[in-house]
């Protein structure tokens, strides 16, 4: 992409409505705009960055078995009256009425939409385990939207519901989503703790939230720090393996990492010698739920099982915030330049500065370097505008790109080209020859 036929909203000023770093540098790097309270555009690079934790996310649940769907926004209020929760819900469900009047919500969650549509296909514990999922985006009239993306009121999730036979076949459905889970932020760069959590309005009884530890973060949680440390070593895992699954599980839910809700400071300051006793904020970016028949029961979601008898389907949830984590990567890796992205969801992986633009030696040699990477399928942010190096430097480190190539004259007599790494701020001189192979190797 040209800067300059690109659509890179970028505001100088910090914007005053902005509280916290990661809001703060989306509206300064032209990710989002704000259309009412809790409710975003997302602009172009905002967009990009969506877009690739999306594409993590559907590539961890795939490798896991479970299936994609898409279910709508809009839901019949029927559903939730047949579950119970359409009453319970409260304040926080957008209620609307169609021409007909019939009552219909902007949907918080999925629960009965999808027990519904398992229900009218799923008759045999033959076909079952099975767990679909969609990203979607979900509403959530919440008290007091803030923070940009992390506390929206209109926000992208990835919600999965497994269906299972019973009990101990739905719990290997959660670990496996844990498991999962623990995949899907690794690969984002996030080190998110498990923690042992209160479930709420899904229901049930057991549950896990997961939390990046960071300082703007919501939620107040104790842990011990040993698990700051803890290698998470899970990279190939076979998912159909239940004791894999479940030892991998054991070692990663530590015992007392809690959230504050079910955080009891009795046990913890017994259990944890106090030199590793951790206390912090943190942001929740997806959470677990096993509830058992709390939906099947009241909405007929049985099936017949070995022996031909009517059982109702154990079920779970389990969700990802998807937009919260474009927020909850910010917080993570920033400076006081900007953003830093890491590599796997950097909206360009590569800048590339052009510092001289009257110079036709630094113009053609950026030229042969932006449809090089371009055809290596590298994506790279060619900054060809007529403006000072200053401010090119300064915008490619307010976005996060995490390389930048800086091209000029006096680099080139030499045959140079400077390569600048985002996350460290250090720069070598590279030839100007091989500088495809070498990035290549670089991400
Ligand atoms: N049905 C279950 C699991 S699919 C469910 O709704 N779980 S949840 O309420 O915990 O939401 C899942 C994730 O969505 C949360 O962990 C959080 O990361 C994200 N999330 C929840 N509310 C918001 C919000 N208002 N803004 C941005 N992200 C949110």
């Amino acid at each position: 992409m040209r800067l300059t036929r690109y659509f890179l909203p970028v505001l100088r000023e910090v914007p005053a409505e902005a509280q916290i770093t990661s809001h703060k540098l989306m509206l300064r790097a032209g990710m989002i705009k704000q259309a009412v309270s809790g409710i975003y555009s997302w602009m172009p690079l905002g967009l990009k960055v969506l877009q690739k934790i999306e594409r993590i996310v559907v590539e961890e649940q795939e490798r896991a078995g479970h299936l994609p769907l898409l279910m709508p926004t809009i839901q019949p209020a029927s559903l939730w009256q047949m579950s119970g929760r359409y009453d319970d819900y409260g304040e926080e469900m957008l209620r609307i009425r169609d021409r007909h009047n019939r009552d219909l919500l902007y949907g918080p969650t999925n629960e009965e939409l999808i027990t519904e549509i398992f229900s009218s296909h799923v008759k045999s514990y033959r076909d079952l385990p099975l767990t679909l999922f969609h990203i979607q985006w979900k509403f959530r009239d919440e008290m007091r939207p803030r923070f940009g993306v992390m506390r929206g009121r209109e926000f992208l999730m990835k919600d999965g519901y497994n269906f299972d036979i019973d009990m101990d076949a739905a719990i290997h459905s959660y670990n496996r989503h844990l498991v999962s889970y623990l995949k899907t932020y690794e690969r984002l760069g996030l080190k998110a703790i498990p923690m042992r959590a209160d479930t709420g309005p899904i229901g049930g009884n057991y549950s896990h939230e997961f939390l990046v530890l960071a300082d703007t973060g919501e939620s107040e949680v104790f842990f011990d720090k040993r698990i700051l440390d803890f290698n998470f070593g899970i990279a190939n895992v076979d998912f159909d393996d239940i004791d894999e699954c479940q030892k991998i599980v054991d070692e990663w839910t530590a015992p007392y990492a809690r959230t504050d809700e079910t955080h009891d400071p009795e046990i913890f300051d017994r259990d944890v010698p106090e030199e590793f006793q951790g206390v912090s904020r943190a942001i929740e970016v997806g959470q677990i739920f096993y509830f058992g028949t709390k939906y099947s029961e009241p909405m007929g979601a049985y099936v017949t099982n070995s022996e031909g008898k009517q059982v109702p389907v154990h079920m779970g949830s389990h969700g990802i915030g998807v937009s919260r984590l474009v927020g909850a990567i910010i917080e993570a890796f920033h400076d006081d330049k900007g953003i830093k992205w890491p590599i796997s969801v950097a909206p360009f992986k590569v800048g590339i500065v052009n510092t001289v633009m009257g110079d036709s030696e630094s113009c053609e040699i950026s030229e042969k370097i932006y449809s090089e990477l371009t055809n290596a399928n590298l994506d790279p942010l060619y900054d060809d505008r007529d403006e000072r190096v200053g401010s090119k430097f300064t915008t490619m480190e307010l976005i996060g790109i995490p390389w930048r190539i800086t091209v000029g004259p006096r680099g080139l007599k030499k045959g140079i080209v400077e390569l600048t790494d985002r996350h460290t701020g250090e720069s070598r001189e590279i030839p100007t020859d091989n500088i495809v192979t070498l990035i290549k190797e670089l991400i």
